[in-house]
């Protein structure tokens, strides 16, 4: 078996004994590299101010190498809040208004994909094979490719993948989408993003769809498919069944004197449709008198890439729209909204979904949203809580068990808020049970599974992939 090696923009450091950090999609990756043997390679966190920055950091746990670089100041301002973060991450998730496209910043996005090609090169054997992840590292392959690497190389978009005419609004979508031909599979999170990048190749003549997920491109031929990424889900459940008795899950149980709890768990970002949840709910509660008092609505939202300004003015905005419900429907005893501006502990996480009645995950655009399946994967399954869920994320595709809104319709969703609060137990055990079954067979391993399965398969012997 081929070793693998895996980079990623930043690379979740294992424990010293070897333990990979909490989430499913380290989880899994360590999983497939344990089994190959192999590289983790990626952006240390770190900058410098020198235009060389020190040689690879190497650690070794078992047969795996974990290599971190460090970026200069200017490489992180260009590359990665720059392009990646301020051009690439709103295109992806149609915001074409956020886009603050400029040369430098692009410049700097390929130069830092050329360093990192310059950086792993050493560490590449012959027969591996290399696992390529999201957004900021599109241009990766073609880098190596020029190097003179023949290694099969696949990419996977963790993020949307928008239409042609979202897409062609982005200067430079040309020598992005070339960037992607040059890899051996092209993963999406869904049929729809397969669908749009189908569109945008064969729209722009950038090259073909020659049929069973194939497509040709200047002499080359590469797979597209979707793999839409799952949790540990029986892990997750387990974990959360025990996370219930903790005290301190049960002391947030007591703070909430027997009221309904809903959720909504999310990054600060403004894919994540915040403020249009809360208005829903301030709707919800405005034309629901008989729930007043009855109900908490806990939004639980750690900051992110604060160095953004538009992330930055929404730490404000959600803030005061939240306290601003509150002053309007609240009374001496009961606050409508907590907000909590941190990040919790997975143990806490789990037995909060648990507890809660209702999930609220309302992105106005997500490639997949872990949120919503570690929120089906927590319940209790004589007595499930129900999943209000955005039409616009890729986890709707597959959750047919929720409620599903459009987050742009806030009465809409207020209404749904309203269905899942009075929903009988009889059919929420159904809507879950669906959810859950598929949930345990499409899991994070079977998503790394099928993805390494569709690069490793030489294309002659199976035409056509299996839709995952
Ligand atoms: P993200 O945009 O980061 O990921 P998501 O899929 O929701 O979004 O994953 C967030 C993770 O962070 C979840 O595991 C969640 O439990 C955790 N988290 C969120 N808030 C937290 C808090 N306050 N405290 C602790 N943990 C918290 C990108 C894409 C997604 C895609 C994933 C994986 O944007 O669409 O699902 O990658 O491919």
């Amino acid at each position: 078996m081929s070793r693998l090696v895996v980079i990623s923009n930043r690379v979740p450091m294992p424990e010293k004994n070897g333990t990979a950090p909490a989430g499913g999609l380290a989880v899994a990756l360590q999983a497939a590299l344990e089994e190959r043997g192999g590289v983790w390679m990626g952006w240390s966190g770190k900058s410098s101010g020198t235009r060389d920055p020190a040689p690879l950091a190497l650690t070794e746990r078992g047969n795996i190498t974990y290599a971190l670089t460090d970026l200069t100041k200017t490489d992180v301002e260009e590359y990665y809040h720059g392009f990646a973060n301020r051009v690439l991450w709103p295109i992806c998730h149609y915001r074409l208004d956020l886009a603050e496209y400029g040369r430098k910043e692009m410049a700097g996005y390929f130069r830092v994909n050329r360093f990192f090609a310059h950086r792993v090169a050493p560490l590449i054997q012959k027969d591996d094979i290399l696992w390529i992840h999201d957004y900021h590292l599109i241009p990766l392959a073609a880098e190596l490719r020029q190097m003179g690497f023949t290694n099969k190389i696949g990419f996977f978009l963790h993020i949307p993948w928008p239409p042609a005419d979202v897409l062609f609004a982005m200067p430079v979508h040309e020598e992005i989408m070339r960037g992607l031909t040059h890899y051996d599979l092209v993963g999406f999170q869904t049929d729809h993003d397969l669908e749009n990048f189908r569109g945008c190749l064969v729209r722009e003549g950038y090259g073909n769809a020659i049929g069973d997920g194939l497509f040709s491109s200047h002499g080359r031929t590469f797979k597209g498919g979707f793999y839409s990424i799952g949790i540990e889900t029986a892990a997750f459940a387990e974990f959360a069944k025990k996370a219930a008795s903790s005290v301190l899950v049960r002391k947030a149980r007591q703070s909430m004197e027997d009221r309904d709890l809903i959720i909504g768990v999310d990054r600060l970002d403004y894919s994540k449709g915040i403020t249009q949840r809360i208005d829903a709910y301030e709707s919800f509660v405005s034309r629901n008198p008989a729930h007043h008092g009855k109900v908490t609505y806990l939004q639980i939202t750690p900051k992110s890439r604060s160095e953004v300004p538009e992330y930055e003015a929404m730490q404000r905005t959600v803030a005061e729209q939240a306290g601003r419900v509150n002053g309007v429907l609240g009374t001496v005893d009961w606050v409508p909204i907590r907000y909590i501006n941190r990040s919790i502990g997975r143990p806490v996480l789990a037995g909060l979904y648990r507890l809660a009645k209702v999930g609220l995950v309302t992105p106005l655009r997500d490639g997949m949203n872990l949120v919503a399946k570690e929120f089906v994967a927590a319940q209790d399954p004589e007595d499930p809580g129900v999943l209000v869920l955005s039409r616009f994320a890729g986890a709707a595709r597959e959750l047919k068990g929720a409620l599903l809104v459009n987050p742009y319709d806030i009465e809409g969703t207020g209404n749904a808020i309203a269905r899942a609060l009075t929903m009988g137990q009889e059919e929420r055990i159904q809507r879950w049970r669906g959810m859950m079954d598929h949930l345990l067979v499409k899991d994070v391993q079977h998503w790394c599974d099928a993805f390494l399965e569709d690069l490793t398969t030489d294309q002659k012997k199976k035409r056509g992939l299996r839709q995952r």
